[in-house]
């Protein structure tokens, strides 16, 4: 798909996103025999995983990498201010802040996206592993209690804290991954239709591509 080589391309929507389901039976995705979890169409039907621009998905949310004060800042957060505009910084910074591991709701504004869920990520080196582990799962798990709870029924996430924050993909994307069918498989989960992984790098996405199979197998 052209969408997924070009990252300065148009809003997308996510109804344009080929989910998993497609990409295993168009085989584009690897298989992963050492997977412990049960497969499942209705999960995979949920899920995608591309390479674009976060700020050009026309999702209900899309996820901020976010800082603790919800101030502005550079990477996938400076590019979500600069594409909503100066009233999203506005009301981030009437928050009161999130705490590592918390996230936060605003509006869109002139982004795609109807919402901005701002999810504080942990530096990596600033923890033990174990906890650094659980608060990037804490970010995944709290950013889709706020969009089921908003109402949210698509939403997109970055790589959060794989940036500047320092986590490396690899030990990150089991997280995210992890923690999103966590989600979908719960009672608050069954409201949401699609969850989407934007990668910003070709590297962060083949990673993601490798990764998948394991937490999402092929049902079929
Ligand atoms: N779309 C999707 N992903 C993107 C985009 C984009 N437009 N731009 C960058 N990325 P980072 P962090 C990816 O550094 O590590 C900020 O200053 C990028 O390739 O944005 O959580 C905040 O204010 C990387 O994989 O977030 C905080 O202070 C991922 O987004 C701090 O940085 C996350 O990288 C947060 O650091």
């Amino acid at each position: 798909m052209a969408a997924r080589r070009n990252v300065s391309r148009g809003v997308l929507n996510i109804s344009d996103i080929p989910s998993l389901l497609e990409e295993y039976a168009r085989h584009n995705l690897p298989r992963d025999p050492s997977s412990v979890h049960a497969p499942s169409a209705a999960l995979n039907r949920k899920v995608s995983v591309l390479r674009y621009d976060i700020t050009k998905v026309a999702a209900d949310a899309i996820v901020n990498a976010a800082n603790n004060r919800l101030a502005g800042g550079s990477g996938v957060n400076g590019a979500i201010q600069s594409a909503a505009g100066p009233q999203l910084l506005e009301e981030s910074l009437k928050l009161h802040g999130c705490q590592t591991g918390d996230a936060k709701v605003t509006k869109g504004y002139m982004l795609p996206a109807k919402l901005v869920i701002h999810a504080a990520g942990p530096i990596y080196d600033q923890y033990d592993k174990k906890e650094a582990n659980r608060l990037l799962e804490s970010c995944y798990l709290r950013s889709l209690q706020v969009a089921a709870e908003n109402g949210v029924k698509t939403i997109a996430f970055p790589s959060i804290s794989t940036g500047i924050f320092g986590f490396p993909i690899t030990e990150a994307s089991p997280i995210a991954l992890n923690s999103v069918r966590q989600f979908l498989q719960s009672a608050e989960g069954m409201t949401l239709e699609r969850v989407v992984f934007v990668l910003f790098a070709g590297e962060d996405e083949k990673v993601y591509r490798k990764t998948i199979p394991k937490y999402f197998p092929p049902s079929e």
